[in-house]
């Protein structure tokens, strides 16, 4: 494929997924705050599948969708920039580990693969939850249970819903790189 081509190609694939991780943002927050970022699972694949610029892009646009469907709990305008473009930007943090991950898929080396993209999906998800963390004790702090420090109620809501969610990312990387490994490698 000439070059125009495959960044054209890249560029629609970073739409779908963006799409499609807003998509998912729509499953209902069963547990209130506590719940997954189901989203987080396309993007961060992705990531891994285009890299660090695609995959921070794809993240951008995800963010920016809760803003165009009304989906944005506003408390302050540091509070949703960090919350909303700072964290979703993160996502794509996952793409950095892309060429290593890669490079032992190509090799058929699944064991390594696994490592390197949990790698970076405990990256994406942590730097994320670091952010969500930090706003939570700063702007959320007042729906603490009573009694309860801000920090010590931030540190259990993010911590729980970004566990939760690298356990969803770390388990979709475990059944699609043994059986659909050649998702992640761009034909030449
Ligand atoms: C303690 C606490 N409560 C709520 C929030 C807000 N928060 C948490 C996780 C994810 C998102 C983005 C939308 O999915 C938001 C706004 C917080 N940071 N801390």
């Amino acid at each position: 494929m000439s070059s125009k081509n495959s960044q054209l190609s890249a560029l629609i694939e970073t739409a779908l997924v963006a799409a499609f991780a807003m998509a998912l943002s729509y499953i209902p927050d069963f547990a209130s705050w506590f719940t997954p970022s189901f989203g987080a699972v396309p993007v961060v694949l992705f990531a891994l599948r285009r890299g660090p610029k695609y995959g921070t892009l794809a993240g951008l646009i995800w963010g920016l969708l809760h803003f165009i469907l009304g989906k944005v709990w506003y408390l302050a305008l540091s509070q949703v920039i960090i919350e909303y473009i700072i964290t979703f930007i993160s996502m794509g943090l996952a793409g950095f580990l892309s060429a290593p991950f890669q490079n032992a898929l190509s090799k058929d080396n699944k064991g390594r693969a696994l490592i390197y993209s949990t790698i970076g999906a405990t990256l994406a998800v942590f730097v994320r939850y670091f952010w969500h963390y930090v706003a939570g004790f700063i702007f959320w702090g007042s729906y603490a249970p009573k009694g309860m420090s801000p920090y010590l109620y931030s540190l259990s809501v993010n911590g729980t819903a970004g566990l939760l969610t690298l356990v969803f990312v770390i388990l979709a990387l475990a059944i699609i790189i043994p059986t659909q490994g050649k998702i992640f490698l761009v034909k030449k």
